[in-house]
């Protein structure tokens, strides 16, 4: 779940709504929500509207629940806790980058603990 979180981040660079080049919390929120219920332009307007109008948190319009919601945020902390090198509290896309490459060195270390298990064991 953690590593879609990430791949949703790289997918979804167009959230970066002021345009800084780095998703803070919200934006990565967002581009969790476009990604996990694909939610249309129409669909986005349409709750635009509803703010306007200060009916922001109307059931299904706002189709992630507030369990959902707090899951997506502890994981958005994860992600943030483990990519934002500088700790400015925003995902830039080199932080991403590295980010991923940390991922796989991860990966290759407990797999290569994983052989080293099984041959002791033999
Ligand atoms: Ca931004
Ligand atoms: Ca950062």
């Amino acid at each position: 779940m953690l590593n879609l979180v990430k791949n949703v981040v790289h997918i979804n660079r167009l959230h970066d709504f002021d345009n800084n080049t780095k998703l803070d919390g919200l934006e990565i929120l967002q581009a969790i929500r476009h990604v996990m219920h694909g939610e249309n332009e129409e669909e986005q307007s349409a709750n635009a509207e509803a703010n306007q109008r200060g009916n922001s948190i109307t059931k299904g319009t706002d189709s992630i629940d507030e369990d959902d919601f707090i899951y997506f945020v502890e994981l958005i902390d994860q992600v943030l806790e483990e990519d934002d090198l500088d700790d400015d509290g925003f995902l830039s896309y080199a932080e991403y980058v590295q980010g991923r490459k940390n991922d796989h060195i991860k990966r290759e270390k407990s797999s290569q603990k994983n052989t080293q298990k099984y041959f002791k064991c033999q």
